[in-house]
């Protein structure tokens, strides 16, 4: 029998915590090569709060290359073969890795290509009857932060989830299991950024839940006066995360989960 949709079941704000299983993601890179270190991570994230965990083998920070195949298999199959149990999801755009990490239990694909990196990804999302998330990227990683440009970020970014999701639907994923992500960071400058979270009411209208992802990402550093800063700290992650909140962001992928479920559960009962 197939599981209700997790889309559905998540409870907003519902936080999901990231485990990257990579040598150079900006903010957690090398932490959790070895399996063992990434699960008990992934496990204190539940333990404090998070309803999912995002276990992910290839970073797309600014100006990184891919990730073959068999290196992305060979760091996140050990990490998932651990949190058998574990409500996990995979970051990933392959197919094949998909595949392998929905048969492990994983229940949400989290696809920054939005379906747009492998023909195969959506088949593989419909056959598992799994959960998905579409997110926003202007180009790709290794040359997206050089000149991103919009004529209405918002509108344009409205528009491509819209389309997105209706590739998905067409291939057969159930609505009801789909997120959408405006993709924070992913080809937009500080102002797209901020333009974004400012006006998230326009995305929220598309009838989904919106997940955003703004976690110790450079845009916090640079809107505190760092105009080179690579990562932003944990307190403006949280202060962005609860405006998000406020103009209806649902779910939020996170490094620091305990401070998010915290700071998230004093925003909704102020506005309950
Ligand atoms: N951001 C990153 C990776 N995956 N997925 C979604 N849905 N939304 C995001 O904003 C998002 C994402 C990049 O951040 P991180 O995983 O912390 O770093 P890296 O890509 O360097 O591994």
């Amino acid at each position: 029998m197939r599981r209700p949709p997790l889309t559905e079941r998540l409870r907003r704000p519902a936080v999901v915590g990231i485990v990257n299983v990579t040598p150079d993601s900006f903010s957690d890179g090398g932490r959790h090569l070895e399996p063992a270190v990434a699960a008990a991570a992934a496990h204190r994230m539940i333990a404090e709060g998070a309803a999912l965990v995002d276990v992910g083998g290839e970073s797309t920070r600014p100006g990184s290359e891919g990730v073959p195949l068999d290196e992305e298999l060979r760091r996140v199959v050990p990490v998932l073969e651990l949190l058998a149990g574990v409500p996990t999801s995979i970051d990933t755009s392959k197919a094949e890795v998909a595949r392998r990490a929905l048969e492990l239990g994983a229940e949400l694909v989290n696809d920054v290509t939005a379906l747009r990196g492998d023909p195969e990804l959506a088949g593989v999302v419909f056959d598992a009857g799994a959960s998905l998330c579409l997110v926003h990227m202007q180009g790709e990683p290794r040359t997206m932060q050089e000149a991103p440009a919009y004529d209405d970020v918002v509108s344009e970014v409205v528009a491509f989830l819209e389309e997105r999701l209706d590739v998905a639907v067409a291939a057969g994923i159930a609505e009801e299991r789909i997120c959408l992500d405006p993709g924070i960071g992913f080809g937009k400058t500080v102002e797209h950024n901020l333009e974004l979270l400012r006006r998230l009411d326009e995305l929220v209208a598309l009838g989904r839940p919106v997940l955003v992802g703004i976690s110790r990402k450079r845009v916090l550093g640079r809107l505190l006066g760092d105009p080179r800063a690579t990562t932003g700290t944990a307190a403006a992650s949280v202060g962005a995360a609860v405006a998000a909140f406020e103009r209806g962001a649902s779910i939020f992928r996170v490094h620091d989960v305990r401070e998010h479920v915290e700071a998230l559960a004093a925003a909704a009962a102020v506005s309950a």
